[in-house]
């Protein structure tokens, strides 16, 4: 009990000891940022590259929290994308593709729809989507 005690508070000074800019959401090691305006997937893209880090990526269920309950976003692009190969989902900042939030029915590539973002509703659900499209954008870096 005082090993696991002794542990969290470990790991929260050492989170902590990190942190982010302002208007980042810090959420433990990572920093989140919704955007005020909107604008296609790729500059989006190269917005969020111009501050250090990435379209948002998710990995777990409580990343996926991140976009609905501390950000409260929807109707924005995250960082997946199928551009290169058709079918085939990649994250811009390298993580993995393993953890997925498909909305019902998607990916659909409808049209050729190749840029992922969330849902109007706020479910924060994904939907493949048009890249050309402006929409808001979530950018993600490591908290430092
Ligand atoms: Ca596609
Ligand atoms: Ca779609």
């Amino acid at each position: 009990m005082i090993r696991s005690a002794l542990l969290l508070s470990a790991l929260a000074a050492a989170a902590s000891a990190v942190t982010c800019p302002p208007d980042w959401t810090q959420v433990g090691y990572s920093c989140y940022y919704l955007s005020t305006y909107t604008d296609t997937w790729r500059n989006s893209e190269t917005t969020c590259q111009t501050l250090g880090g990435h379209l948002m990526s998710v990995s777990s269920p409580a990343e996926q929290d991140v976009i609905t309950n501390y950000l409260r976003a929807s109707d924005a692009w995250i960082g997946l994308n199928d551009l290169e190969d058709d079918g085939h989902y990649v994250w811009t900042d390298g993580t993995p593709y393993q953890y997925v939030h498909w909305a019902p029915g998607q990916p659909n590539d409808l049209l050729d729809q190749d840029c992922v973002s969330v849902l109007e509703d706020g479910s924060g659900q994904w939907d493949d989507n048009h890249c050309k499209y402006t929409k808001l954008f979530i950018c993600k870096k490591m908290a430092s």
